[in-house]
């Protein structure tokens, strides 16, 4: 059987729980032609990504799927592309906050999914889950781990890419999606990764 590891944070900001780990706990051991092994992360930047490649070689994955809130979509949007910047508008959880920051210095500007995002989204959006792809996965920790794991596993055979979820309905948002659908909506695009 192939190996999936999937990733979801820790609370942030003021938020009490982050429904990337909630849907992510959500998942069977098994999708399709998949183990799933679950991961909790950090919002923290760099250490993150550092613990994913940690674990993701530990266990010989085949894919590497994570998972983050994306406060005020209304959809669930694999994102197409990491970009080679840090610059957030408020603390990480052990108190950084990089400004203008290269990620990897002299690394590329960008590097793309290599997760079919468009099938994935279309097969989301069939199942009547509200899903479009993303191009921007925004320059805080979500975006550091994108690129920083795209910029690890290229030219290797590991499939990496990063899917944004909306708050989900226990955060008390006027924008969010019930937990039962973010899990559903991860299901899905396991099943459609080729
Ligand atoms: N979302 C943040 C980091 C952790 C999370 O769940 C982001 O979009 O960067």
């Amino acid at each position: 059987m192939k190996k999936l590891l999937i990733t979801g944070f820790e609370p942030f900001g003021a938020e009490k729980i982050n429904p990337s780990w909630e849907a992510v706990c959500r998942l069977p051991d098994k999708i399709s032609e998949y183990s799933i092994h679950k991961l909790l992360l950090p919002v923290v930047f760099r250490e993150a990504a550092r613990m994913v490649i940690e674990e993701a070689d530990k266990i010989s994955a085949d894919v590497i799927i994570s998972v983050g809130q994306a406060g005020g979509r209304n959809a669930i949007t694999p994102e197409l592309v990491g970009i080679n910047l840090r610059n957030a508008k408020i603390l990480d959880n052990c108190g950084n906050q990089p400004k203008d920051e290269t990620i990897i210095v002299g690394g590329a500007d960008a590097h793309f999914s290599t997760l079919p995002v468009r099938k994935i989204a279309d097969m989301i959006n069939e199942s009547g889950i509200p899903s479009q792809v993303s191009y921007s996965a925004g320059t805080f920790v979500c975006n550091d781990v994108l690129y920083t794991l795209l910029a690890h596993y290229k030219n290797t055979e590991v499939l990496v890419g990063f899917i944004h979820v909306p708050f989900c309905s226990e955060q008390g948002k006027e924008l969010s999606m019930p937990l039962d659908d973010i899990a559903n909506a991860l299901i899905i695009a396991i099943e459609g990764i080729d």
